[in-house]
């Protein structure tokens, strides 16, 4: 009588099962890797759009109430600059306008090849204050390089990661450009950048 003698597994099925559950488990860490790394990403695209915003919006509103004839410098595309100088306009006592005390919006460098908006009140008196707005703006704009011509084909020239420009036609109000780049570094550890351009119209 044929006696069936197979009672467990041989090598080789443990071996192949072996394989499979190894390729199952890369997987699923591959998969969940993969998810958490999306996760942290998009919180990461939200944070830099949300500091852009944030700080655009600030930039704005001190250059809405910014008397035209006190805005420096002007400067028109494709040139631009990395700082600009202003005062408020009050209002008028007496028939004189009446303006506020000088402010300046600049970027300034840090140590590692990036650099921070800063807004000072009160520039050169005894209650200058300085606030800071926004950090990890590189030097030039995205797709910006020095080379005398306009790389990322948005009308400026060789421009700095926060660039201030100047429309002024004789017949109507200032405008004020501000184009910003902002850089993340990813999950992944790579630098991501964002850029946004508002235009505010000054006073006259
Ligand atoms: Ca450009
Ligand atoms: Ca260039």
């Amino acid at each position: 009588m044929k006696v069936n003698s197979r009672s467990g597994f041989t090598l080789i099925e443990v071996l192949i099962a072996s394989v499979i559950f190894a390729l199952i488990s890369v997987n699923i860490a591959m998969v969940t890797r993969t998810g958490s790394q999306a996760t942290a990403n998009g919180i990461m695209h939200e944070l830099l759009d949300s500091e852009l915003d944030l700080t655009l919006d600030r930039i704005k509103l001190a250059l809405m109430s910014a008397s035209a004839d006190n805005v420096y410098p002007q400067v028109s595309a494709p040139a631009s600059n990395e700082r600009i100088e202003f005062s408020a306009s009050l209002g008028v006592q007496g028939g004189i306008h009446i303006m506020g005390d000088p402010e300046r919006i600049e970027w300034t460098p840090t140590e590692n090849e990036t650099g921070k908006v800063i807004w000072t009140q009160a520039v050169g008196l005894p209650g200058e204050r300085k606030i800071q707005w926004s950090r990890s703006v590189p030097i030039l704009q995205n797709k910006e390089v020095i080379n005398l011509g306009d790389d990322n084909f948005n009308g400026l020239v060789d421009e700095p990661g926060l660039a201030f420009h100047m429309q002024h036609a004789s017949d109507e109000e200032m405008q004020v450009f501000v184009t910003l780049t902002i850089t993340k570094t990813d999950a992944s550890g790579r630098i991501v950048p964002a850029n946004r351009q508002v235009n505010i119209t000054c006073r006259n």
